[in-house]
This record gives C-alpha cells, structure tokens and sequence, in this order.
C-alpha cells in the first residue's frame, strides 16, 4: 500500500518552494513581504475585533501563507499541460478574463482551490494568460512568433512524468509530491538567456513588449507573487521608505468600512540583463512585485454597480495623483452602500451564515426573516471573501509594468470559447462558487434552527 498525500498539501509545499525561490530571483519581493507582514502585525494589535474575527473564521492562518502570482503562455499546448499541472495541486481554472479591452493582446483564467477547506488550507492562485497571436496586425512577425514557440517545451521530463503519475494514481506519494515540486518549479524558473538574438526580440517588442515577454524566452517565468495585506494604503504609503517604487496608484475600489472586492498595487518592474542569442547583451523588464486586500465578494447586481461606478470614476480620476485618485473613488463610491447589514438587505454582496448557540438552543423558531434571525441573535453572517480578479485591475498591473498606454488596438475579442478550448476544459464561473456557499451555509444554518430551508 502507497500513502498518497493530499493535493492540498502539494499546494502548499508548491507555493512556499515558489516564493523561496522568487526571494532569491527578486531581493525586493523580500522585502515586500518583511512589509507586509509588518503592517498585518500593526493592524491586528490596532484591531482586536479584526484579529478575532479572521482567527474564528479560520482566516488568520491563511493571511501568512496567502500568494498569487501570474504567468504568461504562448500556446494552447502549453496551457493545457498547465491545467493539468495545476490539477496535480488542487488548482482549477476560475473566471475567464479578456485583456484585450484593455489594449493587451492576452485572454487569461486564474488556478485556484475552490471549497472552504483547500482555501482555507492555502488558497495559493496562479493568474495565467495566453498570448493571442491572431491579433498581431503582422502576417509575417505572427509566423515568426509562433514558430518560435512551436520549438520550446516549458516542461521538464519529469514534471511531465509526475503530472501523469499523479493522474493513474488520483495523487502522489511523498517522494513524488518533493519530486514534482523540484520539477515543476524548473517551469517558472528566470532564465537570464533569450533564446532569440536581439533583433528578433525587438521586432517583437516593438509589437508589444509582452509579446517579446512570452516569446523569446525558455519558460513562462513568475512574473510577480502577491502577498495580501490588511491595509494597503498603509504598505503603499511605507514603499518608498523601504526602497520600492510603487505604482502611482491603487487599482480596485476605494478604502472603506467593509472593503468589496479586491485593492491592488505594485512596485515597479526591473530592468534586467539578459544575453541574446549571438552572445549579445541587452535588457528585459518583466518582473515585479506586488499587494493586494481583499475584501467581500459580489453578487451580480453589487458587481454591476462597482462597474458603473468605476466607470464613472474613470473619467474623473485620469492623471491623479494615489491622494487626489482616491478622495474621488471615495466621492463616486459614497452611492455603494458600506454597511454589511446594507449589503445583504439589497442583495449587493455574498455572505456565509452559521447558527449561533443560542440559535441552536433556542428549540423550533418561528422567525424565518434571516435579518431578524441576525437581529436576534441566532444566527451570524459573514462576508465570503473573494478568491478573483479584477479585469480592469489586471489591465492597470500589466500596464504600468509594460509600458503600455491602453491603446485600443486589440479590444472587442473577447473569446470565451476559444480559451477554453486551448485549455482543454471549461472555466468555473466565479459566481456560481459564491452562490451555491451562500446557499449551503445558509441551508445548514437554518435546519439547525428547526426551520426548513427555502
Ligand atoms: C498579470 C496581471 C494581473 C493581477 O493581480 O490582477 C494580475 C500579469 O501581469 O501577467 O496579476
Ligand atoms: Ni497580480
């Protein structure tokens, strides 16, 4: 008898090998994490509700390990074997998200854990895109592109070995799980050579620097891991003190009472050395370092709203300054309301319900209003936290990286199926996994109090 050990455990060896290797590739992102933890330290000793209420919702465990990072492939090939590499983690795809819009020729997915445990566990995500070769204007530099990526395997054999194992075998051994992780990691690894000469890379660069990203080099290295805070403004305000050099300004909704979604800021990508095929040096600038806050997740409605109202903000907030950009998100966003209680009642944001003790005591009651439930005291509600992406965000992150000015070239493509048919498999609907948590808790919640669910 073989003892398999779990996909969750692989996940999280995976993700620490991964950020012990991004500290030595990228010093800084050391030291974002030194600051990180710093202010997560300060808030909670500030904040002893916050500190309660993460440590009984099993959320304080989770703060020091949480990352995501992001990758970028070049072909359908290569992001199938991704999914199935990713599998082998207890990883599937979330969400489709179409760049283009946003003047990046990319359509991306976000690997993720999706039920409470494995999130709770290390909800490590892996933000990955395609490049999407048919919108180069160029027939010419299109071949080229693709030919030179037909000629790479971003794959070591023996991750190929242990991603099939793992698939006959339902997981891997202990061995095997140390073994994948070493030979997995080889994937993301930086390789300092191109495997272009620098004409070639600046042909394509020229095109779009990410396309020269993807394309001329051995592998999809990792080109940033975020660590979340519990108050970015605070890690924003520090970055410079510590040597970084954020981004101008915070992507996502404003600061607020109870946070929605997700705010995202980064510090400035390096300029690196690099030997170009025909021993010639130059420069790349791909890799940074990034933060995040999460907060509650939508419904459709509260997601239309946050689109409306970004939008409207757009228009008002273009070359502000962080300050200047965030007293106006503040302003449009005063029409979202910021109390829980307000969030439920509209049916704007997710929320997980459990029965109180008193509420399991209380013997069959005869309340069913679930606000008058809260108000009573027998039940509780919590905000789910929300595990994606944010399409107008990633295309602020990529931009201010890449050098990119948003231009329209490439909008209007979103493809949907064409993704997942390179990926081999439908995309979750991100909602949908919010919905049916809503949904259960609230179920669960109920038939402990002797009510039947509606
Ligand atoms: C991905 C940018 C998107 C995020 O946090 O929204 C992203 C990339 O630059 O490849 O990571
Ligand atoms: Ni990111």
């Amino acid at each position: 008898m073989t003892t398999l050990v779990s996909h969750h455990e692989i996940r999280d060896r995976f993700s620490k090998a991964m950020s012990a290797m991004y500290q030595d590739e990228v010093p800084q992102y050391e030291t974002l994490l030194e600051l990180v933890a710093e202010v997560n330290r300060e808030t909670l000793e500030r904040d002893p509700e916050l500190a309660e209420r993460l440590a009984t919702h099993d959320e304080l465990n989770r703060l020091g390990v949480e990352r995501h990072g992001a990758i970028r492939v070049g072909s359908a090939e290569e992001l199938a074997m991704l999914r199935r590499l990713f599998a082998v983690m207890g990883m599937v795809p979330v969400g489709y998200y179409d760049l283009s819009e946003a003047g990046v020729p990319v359509h991306s997915t976000a690997f993720r854990p999706i039920d409470d445990e494995a999130l709770a566990r290390n909800p490590f995500r892996v933000f990955t895109s395609l490049l999407r070769l048919e919108l180069i204007e160029s027939p010419e530099l299109r071949e080229r592109a693709a030919g030179i990526l037909a000629k790479r395997d971003i794959f070591t054999p023996g991750a190929r070995e242990m991603i099939e194992l793992s698939e006959r075998q339902g997981s891997l051994t202990d061995e095997q799980a140390e073994r994948f992780v070493a030979e997995a990691l080889e994937t993301f690894r930086w390789h300092q050579d191109a495997t272009v000469d620098l004409d070639t890379y600046e042909a394509l660069h020229a095109e779009h620097r990410l396309i020269a990203d993807v394309v001329c080099f051995h592998g999809p290295h990792i080109n940033h891991l975020t660590p979340r805070t519990l108050d970015i403004d605070e890690v924003q305000r520090r970055m410079p003190a510590a040597g970084m050099n954020p981004k101008e300004v915070i992507e996502g909704p404003p600061r607020r009472a109870c946070p929605i979604l997700l705010r995202q800021t980064s510090f400035k990508a390096l300029e690196e050395p690099t030997r170009f095929a025909g021993d010639r040096q130059g420069t790349h600038t791909a890799r940074f370092g990034e933060i995040e806050q999460r907060g509650v997740a939508l419904t459709a409605e509260g997601r239309a709203l946050y689109d409306r109202l970004l939008g409207e903000s757009r228009r008002r907030t273009a070359g502000l300054t962080n300050e200047a950009h965030q007293r106006v998100l503040a302003e449009v966003f005063a029409d979202f309301p910021d109390s829980e209680a307000e969030l439920r009642r509209q049916g704007l944001a997710f929320f997980e319900y459990r029965a109180t003790e008193a509420g399991r005591e209380a013997g069959a009651v005869a309340e069913t209003e679930v606000e008058r439930l809260i108000e009573q005291g027998l039940i509780t509600a919590r905000p789910i936290t929300y595990e994606d992406f944010l399409p107008v965000s990633a295309a602020g992150i990529f931009q201010s990286n890449l050098g990119g000015d948003g231009s329209q070239a490439y909008a209007g493509h979103a493809n949907r199926e064409a993704f997942e048919e390179a990926l081999g498999a439908p995309v979750t609907y991100e909602l949908t996994l919010y919905a049916e948590r809503e949904r259960s808790s609230l179920d669960a919640a109920l038939t402990s109090l002797g009510i039947p669910p509606v």
